[in-house]
């Protein structure tokens, strides 16, 4: 090599060093729930994928556990364009719009397998309704179905009166008022604290949460009652998405694919392992009494006219999809 060649060389690396400083960029990504949590797991993966996929010119870090925005403030965050990208539980702002609900409708879809149905038929209407919030819908990933948690043995309705209950969005707030009880909105990162000073005694989440939060220090009974399966979602701040060049968007969009597969084959793993746990750390667990199933299946029923009623032609539209799939 002559030394021109070995000079020219040397310019090149650095003005490709230099072009690479000048465009790589990080994205932060908060996220809302416990580091191990199947759906920070999937975050983490995500964000490795679009880092090595484009090369390190965009780096995603993901910030779970509430660290960097809690739960409540994540969309806004993104809207705003206080961060470009986070992960956030949409039926907590059914309160926005009845739409973003449709996936805490009682007894609608029960199952992992329904759950990905209904999800199927929602996506479309979900992403342009982000869109009109200036938000870029990524990939979508279901918590398990959810059950009760009690800190007492439960097996009817009339055993739950008068109780305070943890909510986290409207459809699990509903069910509260619509069983007797006092509704207290706290956030996952926060029930440990809540249920350890007695602000609440009881919640519906999934065994995931629950184990989470080592929800046994405080609750001693859980009941499966495949309520609903709420869905967690990516989304991209809009200016952030159409300031990405085509390659760029290409890599994120195959990145979100995988995620989507993998989250909810982590949901469904994590599931079996978790309400295992919840056993192993002393809880009682199995599912709700007959009973207790049928009263849930009225409330559920006074939730899905409500839903139906605010939703309007959208919300009748995704459920006849769905119901159209079956
Ligand atoms: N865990 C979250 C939402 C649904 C779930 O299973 C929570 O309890 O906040």
């Amino acid at each position: 090599m002559t030394r021109n060649v070995k000079v020219l060389l040397a310019s090149v690396a650095v003005t490709a060093m230099t072009a690479a400083s000048a465009t790589a960029e990080t994205w932060d990504m908060p996220m809302a729930y416990s580091a191990t949590n199947f759906h920070s797991a999937t975050g983490e993966k995500f964000a490795e994928c679009v880092t090595a996929g484009t090369g390190g010119a965009l780096e995603i870090k993901t910030h779970p556990g509430g660290s960097l925005y809690s739960g409540s403030e994540i969309k806004r965050a993104i809207q705003t364009g206080q961060v470009p990208i986070g992960e956030r539980l949409l039926s907590g702002h059914q309160n926005e719009s009845p739409i973003f609900g449709f996936d805490s409708v009682p007894f609608l879809a029960t199952s992992f397998a329904d759950s990905e149905k209904l999800w199927e038929v929602a996506k479309e209407p979900l992403t342009k309704l982000l869109a009109e919030q200036n938000l870029h819908l990524l990939y979508s990933v279901p918590w398990p179905a959810q059950g009760l948690y009690f800190d007492r043995e439960v097996t009817s309705l009339e055993d739950v009166k008068g109780l305070k209950f943890r909510t986290y969005n409207t459809a699990s707030a509903r069910m509260a008022e619509l069983a007797g009880m006092q509704p207290v909105q706290i956030e996952a990162a926060e029930i440990s604290q809540a249920f350890a000073t007695g602000v609440a005694q009881g919640m519906v989440s999934s065994g995931s949460t629950g184990y989470d939060r080592k929800i046994w220090e405080s609750l001693s009974h859980y009941y499966s009652a495949d309520a609903w399966l709420p869905r967690n979602y990516v989304m991209v701040n809009m200016e952030s998405w159409n300031g990405l060049d085509d390659a760029t968007k290409n890599v994120i969009t195959g990145c979100s694919a995988m995620a989507e597969y993998a989250g909810d084959w982590r949901s469904i793993q994590y599931n079996e392992f978790t309400v295992n746990e919840l056993g192993k750390n002393g809880m009682t667990t199995g599912p709700v009494s007959d009973t207790m199933a049928a009263e849930l299946r009225a409330i559920g029923e006074t939730m899905t006219a409500e839903w139906l009623e605010t939703a309007g032609d959208g919300g009748k539209a995704i459920v006849d999809a769905y119901k159209a799939a079956q």
